[in-house]
């Protein structure tokens, strides 16, 4: 069997089917298909099957940096609020298995999975807040809801699989008293597919913990999702401080209940869009 992956190490150029060059590139095959068509991934047939060179296909990812994981500049190809409609729906009927397959659907279709989270899952489940707070959907509703999303997005996990050497260690969390727990699972998936080895705390961490974890876990990113808007502002200072912990770790806050200000007064790093997180770091790591 033929590696999939682009064995540069050796190099030796070796030839693959174009559905393990579409697995190497963790795309569906038509989608593989369709750049072969175009004539962005060159390919050849032998033996009456479709080849792609492993050297090609090597260049392909990093020249044209074809990165299935994170947003892509130019998420315009997909119809995301047709697809958002039918998410919606499919999410307050309680329809799991279908809401499953819409994601896989569109992904299929060349979507990358980071821009799925954007502007697909996200949006969505902003949409159910809608109908449960004008009392369109109950809490039941709105709790099913949320567990296919999550349900959803563990099965898009592969998508974004750490490549390459570790760029430093991150935390994802939210605070104490914020329950909401998709956003910091988005921003740990997003920092996975940039490198970074992830510890995800997952929501409602006690700070006294967030402080134990960091004496013996050496942390570059404590990276806090804040869904919940009214939350003691002290709050963002006491992140910090618990951050000093070890190494001492830059504290990173986001999400749709996070006080911009309150943040960067305390000398945490506001940002406002999930997608600018991991250029963010890097900019800081570069400064070092
Ligand atoms: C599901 C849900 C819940 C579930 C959460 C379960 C779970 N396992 O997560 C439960 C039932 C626990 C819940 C409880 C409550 N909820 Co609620 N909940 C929601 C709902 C419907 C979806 C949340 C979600 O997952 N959104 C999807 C995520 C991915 O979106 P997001 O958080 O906005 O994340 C995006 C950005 O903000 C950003 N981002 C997020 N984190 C970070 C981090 C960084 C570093 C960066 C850069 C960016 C970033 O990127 C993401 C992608 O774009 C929202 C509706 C909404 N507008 O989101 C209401 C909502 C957030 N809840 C609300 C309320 C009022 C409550 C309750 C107070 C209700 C109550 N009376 O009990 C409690 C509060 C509990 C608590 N103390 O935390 C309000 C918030 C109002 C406010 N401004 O505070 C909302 C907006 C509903 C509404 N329309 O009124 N909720």
């Amino acid at each position: 069997m033929v590696s999939a992956q682009p064995p540069s190490s050796d190099g030796v150029d070796r030839l693959l089917t174009l559905q393990e060059a579409a697995d190497g590139l963790k795309v569906h095959y038509m989608t593989a298909y369709r750049w072969v068509r175009k004539g962005e991934l060159p390919a050849f047939k032998a033996g009456g099957r479709l080849r792609v060179r492993t050297s090609d296909l090597a260049h392909f990812m990093t020249q044209r940096r074809v990165d299935v994981a994170s947003p892509s500049r130019d998420p315009g190809r997909t119809d995301w609020p047709l697809h958002v409609d039918r998410l919606v729906a499919l999410l307050l009927m309680g329809k799991g298995v279908d809401a499953g397959g819409l994601v896989r659907k569109v992904v299929a279709d060349g979507a990358a999975a980071g821009d799925v989270y954007l502007h697909l899952i996200a949006p969505a489940l902003h949409r159910v807040g809608e109908a449960w707070a004008k009392g369109e959907a109950t809490v039941a509703d709105e709790h099913r809801a949320t567990e296919i999303a999550a349900a959803v997005m563990a099965r898009l996990g592969g998508h974004f699989r750490r490549r390459g050497p570790s760029r430093g260690t991150a935390i994802t969390m939210t605070p104490p008293g914020d329950q909401h727990a998709l956003g910091s699972a988005m921003a740990a998936d997003f920092l996975r597919a940039a490198s970074y080895d992830v510890h995800h705390l997952g929501p409602n961490v006690p700070l006294d913990d967030l402080r134990l974890f960091l004496q013996v876990v050496p942390t570059d990113v404590v990276c806090v999702s804040i869904t919940t808007s009214g939350l003691d502002p002290s709050v963002y200072p006491e992140l910090v401080n618990a951050a000093s912990e070890g190494d001492g770790a830059t504290v990173v806050v986001g999400g749709q209940g996070a006080d911009a200000a309150a943040a960067e007064a305390a000398g945490a790093v506001y940002l406002e869009r999930l997608q600018d997180l991991t250029q963010h770091l890097e900019h800081v790591a570069g400064g070092r």
